[in-house]
């Protein structure tokens, strides 16, 4: 059996340029089961080793507000993926990285496969790719998809990564919502309520979030424990409200970005002088 590898990012990221560049012929595609989302799945011969990529569908969030959120997420979590090659948009780094930090707070491996740095270059964008990897704890490799540079190191960097397990990204989402994630994770703990399946802490999160699917799971998993935790969420939700005129949902987006940005401020990004657009 060789080692299944999720292909996932922002739609336009260059996934299916990057598919093809790792696949070549060697492609097959399919259905997601009981959904018309289609798949497309091929095998990577490489120097390093052979590997069965799946094409997830392009999404920015990893909500359950659409069928491509809901079907790479129960891919990500029923097939358990080896690892996730998340490619992003390098000219547009803040807003892909947002589905990379919902990918690592899920606990399974990432390598950023850093696409697009012909354009990021273009418009005077240069990346520290190290730093970037150093401050995010995951391989960064730049890339150009279209013209296949920098495929043979991101190939290393998986292979290299594979075999280590990720620890799930621990973001603070201020003192309320940190408390109450803490409140809900021991009580999803001691009910084993959906724990077979989703770290316990993401699924406190997913119950803030309001999150369709987990709460239509949980309610047939044990609507006793499903009750609490919606309980607690809406504590705090009145508390938020009140006190900060926001509510949890829009807290946990908001600190998301902000976790983004202090990591691009810490000598990531830097803007060169574009010479040839100011003359
Ligand atoms: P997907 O939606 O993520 O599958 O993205 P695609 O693979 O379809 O790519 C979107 C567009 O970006 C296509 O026109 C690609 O040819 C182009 N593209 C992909 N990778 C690169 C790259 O590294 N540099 C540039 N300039 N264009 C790219
Ligand atoms: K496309
Ligand atoms: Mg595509």
């Amino acid at each position: 059996m060789s080692i299944a590898i999720a292909l996932a990012g922002n739609p336009n990221a260059g996934k299916t340029t990057l598919f093809n560049e790792l696949t070549g012929a060697r492609q097959h595609v399919g259905n997601y089961p009981g959904v018309t989302v289609e798949k497309k799945q091929g095998t990577c011969v490489s120097e390093v080793g052979t590997f069965e990529i799946i094409d997830l569908p392009g999404t920015y969030s990893l909500t359950a507000y659409s069928l491509e959120e809901v079907v790479a997420r129960d891919y990500l979590v029923n097939e358990k993926p080896a690892m996730i090659v998340n490619i992003v948009d390098a000219s547009n780094l803040e807003r892909n990285l947002y589905l990379s930090v919902q990918f690592m707070e899920m606990g399974i491996p990432v390598c950023l496969a850093l696409n697009m740095m012909d354009v990021a270059q273009k418009r005077g964008i240069e990346i520290n790719a190290d730093r970037l990897s150093e401050l995010l704890g995951v391989p960064v490799v730049p890339m150009v998809a279209r013209t296949g540079k920098g495929k043979k190191e991101l190939l290393a960097q998986v292979a290299k990564a594979i075999d280590k397990p990720a620890a799930p990204l621990l973001i603070s989402y201020g003192q309320d919502i940190d408390k109450t994630l803490d409140e809900m994770e021991k009580i999803i703990r001691e009910n084993n309520f959906l724990t077979d399946r989703y770290p316990p802490r993401w699924v406190a999160l997913k119950y803030l979030e309001n999150d369709n699917q987990i709460l239509e799971l949980g309610a047939d998993c044990s609507k006793e424990t499903a009750g609490k935790l919606i309980e607690i969420g809406e504590k705090v939700g009145r508390h938020m409200s009140a006190t900060l005129d926001t509510h949890p949902e829009g807290m946990i987006a908001d600190q998301r970005y902000g976790f983004i940005n202090s990591i691009l401020k810490q000598n990531v990004v830097r803007f060169a002088y574009d010479r040839n657009r100011l003359q």
